[in-house]
């Protein structure tokens, strides 16, 4: 398996669930802050152009956090990344699908790129009108859906079920952008971040990314 995948992103979730799991797997760092996603030669492999792409030995591709976190926890079901009772299985996909897709797309997305979220005409592109509210408004998701998960993890020690699985894997990489936007993290997310870095397998991540 090789992940391709670069400083910043959202790829680190997918990296730690790979080390997590114990396969052997390369792993490719990519400049995607410089463009590399839009290359010709990346989008043959991925033409949605994002990180975590994950290539199988078969050649296949897989692409979408939460599709790929699902796929490597079906690999080593003893590990119980995706719990298998009905119940805290719903938990973590929720949680998962909240942080990508909410978290991530909707509030973090208007900070890191609020371009993508103003009116497009003339006006707006040229004076960059918008951008101050767009960012205002992600921020204030950012916070309130930081509230909700907050609350949903309570005095719990991972996201779902008795041990570390996939939803934490998407919680640690929202929560690891709380600094970039100097938003605080509120305290049961900030003691799950922490036990999150506190995994081996985190650990090595991070340091591979230069980040710890
Ligand atoms: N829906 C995708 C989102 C992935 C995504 O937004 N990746 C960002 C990095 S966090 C990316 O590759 N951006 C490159 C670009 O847009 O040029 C997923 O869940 O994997």
């Amino acid at each position: 398996m090789k992940l391709y995948w670069g400083p910043h992103t959202c790829a680190i979730g997918t990296h730690v669930l790979l080390e997590e799991i114990g396969r052997p797997y390369e792993a490719e760092k990519i400049d995607v802050a410089g463009g590399a996603t839009k290359e010709p030669w990346f989008k043959a492999i991925n033409p949605k152009a994002k990180v975590p792409t994950l290539v199988l030995d078969d050649g296949r591709v897989l692409t979408e956090f939460g599709a790929i976190a699902v796929w490597l926890a079906r690999q080593v079901p003893h590990l119980n990344l995706l719990p298998t009772d009905p119940d805290e299985e719903e938990r973590a996909l929720s949680l998962m699908d909240y942080a990508v897709g909410t978290i991530h797309g909707q509030a973090f997305a208007r900070m890191f790129m609020p371009e993508k979220f103003e009116p497009q005409d003339p006006v707006h592109q040229t004076l960059g009108l918008g951008q101050g509210s767009v960012k205002k408004q992600g921020r204030q998701m950012i916070e309130e859906a930081f509230a909700i998960v907050d609350g949903q993890l309570g005095s719990r020690q991972w996201a779902a079920g008795d041990t570390f699985g996939v939803a934490d894997a998407a919680l640690f990489y929202v929560e690891r952008w709380a600094p970039q936007v100097d938003v605080a993290l509120p305290a049961n997310m900030a003691a799950h971040f922490e036990r999150v870095k506190a995994r081996p397998a985190v650990a090595k991540v991070m340091q591979v990314w230069g980040e710890s």
